[in-house]
């Protein structure tokens, strides 16, 4: 595999040189001061190339290349978006960029409850805590029959949260879910936003009539008019998997488990259309085994992500290092090593040492991802 990093652009603090010193070969990037829905020119995405190049290293990965939440929904002006998407992608094939990765999570990308969750060694770790997440659903966003979706257990934790939890702690929590991990990653909330659970509740309305069937229509839709374009370009699409990997907030969510996968692939059976192999999202869910979903897929995968968590009995989970855990990286490496050229970044990494008061983005830490690219490094050399 290709040892890569997502890197944030010009703006990140950690710089393409320092990269170099620790042996990353290949960017994971995007446009990601060009808003959603519009057009990456051609332009646009070879200044970015350039930059890269200078530095001695090469743009590998476009992570991501967002899908509107039109698309989505199917909205009445998703076509245009599609075509949008489609001259995107043929803009990146011309410019000999060749792996794009999104995802198809309606309103919210990636979740986690708690993003400085403290670990016995003293690092801060990633956390998804189900009552904390029942709480936010029930008494934040208020959403109608949420109680439905949670055991007696978890509501009865949510309930006692309520009778201790601060304006403040409230405030962090709201940021967790749906303002930190979103912005960043070009999601549709971002830091300064105001009043951000109202903007949150909105987005749930365009999903009120959707279920899984119906999401799963609007992706293949979308599916049977990009490949055909990324086909004749020679970029190979991978779709994220939904983190965590079960529905959240009434909201379905299609690429979770075996059954998830094999659908989407066969939707539109073309090499073109594959995985992002993401060991940290699938691992979270218990109904997956990831080490048999990466045998399987292994031929469809054109990118991987490698991270581990761990699983408690009540249903919480904890991003762990990356020598241990449900993800084990050390077996999907060896399945993985068939594929010399397929780019890997060092998802996530713990927040350590000196990097605590840095303002990373949750999860993209320096400190953090150096030891885990260094572990990985080592278990790549052995195997
Ligand atoms: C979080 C990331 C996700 C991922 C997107 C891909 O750290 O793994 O935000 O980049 O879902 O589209």
């Amino acid at each position: 595999m290709e040892k890569t990093w997502r890197w944030f652009g010009k703006s990140d603090i950690i710089s393409l040189s320092d990269l170099k010193q620790i042996g990353v070969e290949g960017i994971v990037t995007a446009l990601h001061h060009i808003p959603n829905g519009e057009i990456w020119t051609q332009e646009a995405i070879d200044d970015l190339k350039q930059y890269i190049e200078n530095a001695g290293l090469r743009w590998s990965v476009v992570e991501s290349l967002p899908i509107s939440e039109s698309i989505k929904y199917a909205g009445k002006d998703r076509d245009r978006l599609i075509e949008n998407y489609k001259i995107s992608l043929a803009n990146l094939g011309k410019s000999n960029i060749r792996t794009v990765c999104y995802n198809f999570m309606p309103v919210i990308d990636w979740i986690r409850t708690d993003l400085n969750k403290k670990q016995e060694n003293g690092v801060y770790s990633l956390y998804f805590d189900r009552a904390r997440f029942a709480y936010f659903d029930v008494y934040i966003l208020k959403r109608k029959e949420a109680e439905k979706d949670y055991s007696s257990e978890i509501l009865k934790k949510a309930q006692d949260l309520d009778k201790t939890i601060t304006e403040k702690e409230k405030e962090e929590l709201i940021d967790a879910i749906i303002v930190k991990t979103q912005g960043f990653v070009n999601g549709n909330i971002k830091e300064g936003d105001q009043n951000p659970v109202a903007i949150f509740n909105r987005l749930l309305e365009d999903y009120k009539d959707i279920d899984k069937d119906q999401l799963r229509a609007n992706f293949k839709y979308f599916l049977e008019q990009v490949i055909p374009v990324a086909e004749e370009y020679g970029v190979n699409l991978c779709v994220h998997p939904d983190d965590p990997p079960f529905p959240v907030l009434g909201l379905p969510r299609i690429v979770t488990n075996e059954e998830d996968i094999d659908w989407f692939l066969r939707a539109v059976d073309n090499p073109h259309n594959g995985l992002t192999f993401c060991a940290g999202s699938l691992s979270a869910g218990i109904h997956n085994n990831v080490v048999d979903l990466a045998g399987k897929f292994a031929h469809r995968t054109h990118f991987v992500h490698l991270r581990s968590t761990n699983v408690f009995s009540n249903g919480d989970f904890v991003e762990a290092s990356h020598l241990e855990g449900r993800g084990h990286l050390l077996e999907l490496i060896k399945i993985f090593k068939d594929y010399p050229h397929l780019p890997m970044r060092i998802d996530h990494g713990p927040l350590m040492l000196s990097d605590i008061d840095k303002k990373y983005n949750p999860g993209y830490s320096f400190l953090g991802r150096m030891k885990a690219l260094a572990e990985i490094s080592g278990m790549m050399a052995a195997v």
